[in-house]
């Protein structure tokens, strides 16, 4: 077996179980990754809803969103483009309490965002605790360039599936592939089974 590394120009970090395969520590860096031009909306016009197959239609305002319980995560994040970023800390709304209360024959959910960008999910990925609406980030209000003011965050998936300049979930009953989805990655892309592409 050989000891030369592969490497890339990159450091390999081997060894440390916290990256899934593939993947490289960015360490203080946090790159940008956007489709397109970052929206501006002001506060006065965002709202956050949850519509689609439910037994009705949810709407918050900023300040509603505001009011609600609130928690702080810090997570490990893995973008597709192979950096992940350690102990990231956010704040925001568990998705969980969003759907308090929602009843719905959906298992599928697609998250849409101002500019048009969707990603979709399992219902179950962003239940038990495990994806939040979040609006700061490092004890700041999250900057737009990476979702502000709000945007979903899924830890357990590549960083694609979590949808910034967050405005909502159209629930569903059928999978309906959101945008990257459709140019060919993953349809759920789980990190640790490295499932970047449709097929993988
Ligand atoms: N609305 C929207 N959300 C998005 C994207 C996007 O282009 N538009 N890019 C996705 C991709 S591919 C990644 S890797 C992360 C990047 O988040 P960051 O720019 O905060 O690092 O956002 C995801 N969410
Ligand atoms: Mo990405």
């Amino acid at each position: 077996m050989s000891l030369v590394s592969r490497g890339f120009g990159r450091r390999e970090q081997r060894g440390d179980e916290r990256l899934p395969p593939g993947q490289y520590d960015a360490g203080d860096t946090f790159p940008v990754l956007s489709a397109g031009p970052t929206p501006h909306t002001p506060l006065t016009e965002w709202d956050l809803t949850l519509q689609g197959e439910v037994d009705g239609l949810r709407r918050w305002t900023w300040e509603e969103f505001r009011d609600l319980p609130r928690e702080a995560v810090s997570v490990d994040i893995h973008c597709v483009t192979k950096w992940s970023k350690f102990g990231t800390r956010w704040e925001g709304v568990a998705v969980d309490t969003l759907l308090d209360g929602v009843r719905t024959e959906s298992a599928y959910v697609l998250a849409f965002c101002d500019g048009g960008y969707t990603t979709n999910h399992r219902l179950s990925d962003l239940t038990d605790g495990r994806a939040w609406v979040v609006d700061t980030y490092d004890g700041r209000p999250l900057a737009p360039e990476h979702g502000g003011p709000a945007r979903l965050l899924v830890p357990h998936l590549y960083f694609w599936k979590s949808a910034k300049w967050l405005r909502g979930f159209a629930l569903t009953r059928f999978n309906e592939p959101g945008f990257w989805e459709t140019f060919g990655y993953h349809d759920r892309g789980d990190p640790w089974l490295e499932q970047r592409y449709s097929g993988d």
